[in-house]
């Protein structure tokens, strides 16, 4: 992605990011994707705070650790210091986006108040597929000491929310995916013949994962699967016997045969769920780009305190089966509430859907394109408080 089309359009927008990561690589991920795409396909100047180098060195390879200040594919990236770092130099953008409600520091919020023509904030938030979205997306809320105004961007799975983000060259890209070249190279064999199911599993750690593998050790059709190296490696290791099921490691029982990868750079990610014939994937970023997939998609939901998950859960469930059957809507709904703690697996019960699950995929594909991408929406929203 290097080319910005609506660039020669509207002027150059500065734009700065500001991401506090919490846990894992979601809030990177995200963020790290937003700014790619607002650069390449919109012609933003972006730049992107992140207090956790670390973490997003293993997305992209490219960020030095050590830099205070560095460029990566196009966007000016600073170690964000918090609380009170506001970047080298204290330069305000024409549209700040906070992450997540992360705390802008105190001295960017002042100099944001001092700027003229004044930039526009936005608190991006986490994504939810509940009804209530619509109604509070892109509600704005004033600052209570400054002559400021926020924002509140909701990323969501139905019509009236700010979408979900998708690159315009995306479907392109899974089209032309060589399938086979990867199985060489990411995996070392062949690619398997039909009659085996291929299983993409990025999950965190999870108490159904040893009764899963059993049934697919069991199982009369033969399943290969394919685990990131991550949480879950550890129950992997465990159920095969192995001291570590590390990138490289492959191991065999029964009807199963696991392949363990390496953590690929991101935009390399989308690879493995194109290979495979269904997803188990985790948390935000990882959930949107299996819907992308077109394949059938089992969510481990990001836990949250109080089981304040499960709404978001099951909202997701409503939208992604909506038009399945009565039979195939209940095996969804069973397994994915199995694997976020409700319940026991039932790989049969699920399976026996294969081909409505796949349909579904790719018509529910098609239905949250219908909602618009986040970074276009985003941009719309911006250019619509710019005119005001
Ligand atoms: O890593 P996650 O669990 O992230 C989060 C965080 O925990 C966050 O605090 C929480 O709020 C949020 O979830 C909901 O899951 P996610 O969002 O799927 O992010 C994983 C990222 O890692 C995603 O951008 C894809 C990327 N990835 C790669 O780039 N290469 C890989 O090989 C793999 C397996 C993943």
């Amino acid at each position: 992605m290097t080319t910005h089309p609506d660039a020669t359009k509207a002027p150059e927008l500065a734009c700065d990011i500001f991401c506090a990561v919490v846990d894992n690589f979601g809030d990177i991920g995200v963020c790290w994707r937003l700014a790619r795409q607002l650069r390449a396909e919109h012609g933003w100047r972006v730049r992107l705070f992140v207090d956790d180098l670390k973490a997003f060195h293993t997305l992209c390879p490219e960020v030095d650790t050590s830099l205070a200040r560095q460029e990566a594919h196009g966007i000016e990236i600073e170690h964000w210091r918090e609380p009170h770092h506001a970047g080298e130099t204290l330069a305000i953008a024409d549209v700040v986006i906070e992450a997540f409600a992360c705390e802008l520091p105190h001295a960017y919020i002042a100099a944001m108040a001092r700027r003229d023509p004044r930039p526009v904030w936005i608190n991006l938030e986490y994504l939810s597929g509940e009804d209530w979205v619509a109604d509070f997306h892109m509600r704005p809320s004033p600052h209570p000491r400054y002559p400021l105004e926020k924002s509140f961007f909701f990323p969501g799975l139905g019509a009236g929310t700010g979408g979900v983000l998708k690159e315009r060259d995306l479907d392109t890209r899974r089209e032309r995916f060589d399938v086979s070249a990867w199985w060489r190279e990411r995996v070392g064999i062949e690619r398997p013949d039909d009659g085996r199911t291929v299983v993409s599993l990025f999950a965190y750690e999870n108490p159904a994962v040893d009764a899963l593998l059993a049934q697919w050790r069991d199982c009369d059709a033969p399943i290969t699967l394919l685990v990131p190296e991550g949480r879950i490696s550890g129950a992997l290791a465990r159920f095969f016997g192995l001291p570590a099921f590390a990138a490289g490691a492959s191991a065999r029982a029964g009807a199963l045969e696991a392949h363990a990868l390496g953590f690929v750079e991101q935009p390399r990610f989308d690879e493995l769920l194109w290979a495979a014939d269904i997803n188990f994937v985790r948390g935000e970023d990882s959930f949107v780009r299996a819907q992308w997939a077109q394949k059938p998609v089992v969510w481990h939901i990001y836990p949250q305190a109080d089981d304040a998950h499960v709404p978001k859960l099951d909202a997701a469930l409503d939208h992604y089966t909506r038009t399945l059957d009565a039979p195939a809507r209940g095996a969804v709904t069973r397994f994915w509430h199995a694997w976020n703690g409700a319940g026991a697996p039932d790989w049969t019960d699920f399976w026996a859907h294969r081909q409505a699950l796949t349909a579904r995929a790719v018509r529910w594909s098609e239905e949250l394109a219908d909602v618009g991408d986040l970074a276009s929406n985003l941009a719309a929203h911006v250019a619509a408080r710019m005119a005001r």
